[in-house]
């Protein structure tokens, strides 16, 4: 990057959030991309909006205590943070991870921003989450997390200012807690959160949203470059809710998925993963990936993360978590012939794991589009609570393709446009920072 306003600005944002890494890097991607805009427009420069898209409109902090089974108060820290609702209400996910820090919180809303305005629905950016772990903990310990947490949340969102969802370590347990909290505190029923289950204002395939859209968006990304999932072999790292649901459509789609993993390690399958297995262990049992082996006797487990991207394939899912693809992961899928890397997680791919996919031709699908479909979905929830309508499962999947479709057309012409063809990552943001950024010109200086 040369433009020396954006790299005054970057400069900012570097000392004004030290020791927060993923956001100065989620940062320094889209200034990347964006130098070629910004120098076809004076306009945005003059109204401030890269100044004011890196700083959070809010920034929420707080205690989260709650009593474990041992009858011991224990205390965790809640975040969320509100990022800008320039184009609709606030919206974006929870984490309930160790890991969480501001700076994760922070990262993630950013790229949430630019994400919703890919999905053309009116949604904000925002994020939370908290340190709190629910692996090992008991459901009533989970309860009590939840209820504590909703207790200091419920002040600062609603169905028109600001709309949480799931994320890493907050799926539909979570979400049930957390609204039954909201309801006992408000006293209202109101479509406050996302991920809700179908008997109580749930989106049906929401589950799926987020798994089934990458693979859609990676089908068009493939299609557009003479490529398809039909006899793939495909890894997907993860056995989370993304992880699950792109093992699924690819599958479906005619790809064999021959690994998945989760934090301790991964399963390789050289027959293709049977996800009824994977499901059985990850989302009733709640165990580790590890024990596929023990029914699945060609499978072998390998413990560490890393490895999962040195097994040879086609066509890699990341749909675990940040900076899980390192410079040496990157070259060892190009070594083996890989041609597709497409998102699920936020942010799996360091930098120069990135460069690596353009020096080697390899398809790159950024996970601000390619992962989009989830929240998308989630806005389509927002929308059928209003109506107090319920689609079927059919409408809703039927509505998700073709924003998946639209998202990666919207990325494919931008780039275009500003002279980076094929290149997606430049596209996706782009064609998500000139709506927000748009909008925010024209509601002035606030
Ligand atoms: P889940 O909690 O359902 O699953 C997370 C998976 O990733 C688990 O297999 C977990 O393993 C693994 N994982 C988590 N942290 C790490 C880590 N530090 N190192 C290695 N593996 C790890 O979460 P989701 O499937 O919902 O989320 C996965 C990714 O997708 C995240 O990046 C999330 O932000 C992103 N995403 C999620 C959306 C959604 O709708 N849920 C929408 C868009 C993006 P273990 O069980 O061992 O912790
Ligand atoms: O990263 C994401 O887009 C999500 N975790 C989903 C957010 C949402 O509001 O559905």
């Amino acid at each position: 990057m040369k433009n020396e306003y954006m790299l005054s600005v970057l400069e900012t944002v570097k000392k004004r959030n030290p020791g927060e890494p993923e956001f100065i890097q989620a940062v320094t991607e889209v200034f990347e991309t964006l130098e070629p805009v910004i120098e076809k427009r004076p306009d945005l420069v003059k109204a401030g909006v890269l100044e004011r898209l890196v700083e959070p409109d809010r920034q929420i902090i707080f205690r989260v205590p709650w009593v474990d089974d041992n009858g011991k108060v224990q205390v965790n820290r809640g975040y969320r943070i509100q990022y800008n609702d320039a184009i609709g209400p606030y919206k974006g996910g929870i984490r309930l991870h160790p890991s969480v820090y501001m700076g994760i919180i922070k990262f993630l809303g950013f790229e949430q921003i630019f994400k919703n305005s890919l999905t053309t629905l009116p949604m904000g950016g925002a994020k939370g989450g908290s340190d709190f772990d629910p692996k090992g903990k008991s459901d009533n310990e989970v309860m009590r997390f939840c209820q504590s947490f909703m207790s200091e949340l419920y002040k600062h969102i609603g169905k028109d200012i600001d709309v949480p969802a799931g994320d890493i370590g907050t799926g539909a347990r979570e979400i049930g807690y957390m609204f039954g909290m909201y309801k006992k505190l408000t006293g209202e029923w109101s479509g406050i959160l996302t991920g809700k289950g179908i008997p109580y204002g749930g989106s049906l395939a929401r589950t799926q949203a987020t798994g089934y859209g990458l693979c859609y968006f990676t089908d068009e990304m493939l299609k557009a470059n003479g490529k398809s999932f039909e006899g793939a072999t495909v890894l997907v790292s993860g056995s989370g809710n993304v992880a699950i649901y792109a093992c699924e459509k690819a599958t479906a789609l005619g790809a064999k998925v021959v690994a998945m993993s989760d934090s301790n390690g991964y399963i390789h399958d050289p027959d293709g993963i049977d996800l009824d297995a994977v499901k059985q262990l990850k989302e009733v049992e709640r165990k580790r990936i590890k024990e596929y082996v023990t029914t699945h006797p060609n499978a072998t487990y390998t413990e560490g993360c890393s490895g999962i991207w040195t097994i040879p394939c086609d066509i890699a899912l990341p749909c675990a978590t940040q900076n899980e693809i390192s410079k040496e992961s990157a070259e060892a899928l190009a070594k083996n012939g890989c041609y597709a890397v497409s998102e699920g997680a936020n942010m799996p791919s360091t930098p120069e794991a990135i460069e690596v996919y353009f020096a080697n031709g390899i398809l790159y699908g950024p996970a601000k589009a390619a992962n989009a479909g989830g929240v998308a979905t989630s806005g389509l929830e927002m929308s059928q609570n209003s109506l107090r309508l319920s689609w079927t499962f059919e409408e809703v999947d039927e509505k998700l393709h073709g924003i998946m479709k639209n998202i990666f057309a919207a990325c494919d012409s931008a780039s275009k446009e500003y002279g980076m063809p094929g290149n997606y990552m430049a596209g996706a943001n782009i064609a998500g920072f000139l709506k927000v950024a748009e909008a925010m010109k024209a509601q002035g200086c606030v």
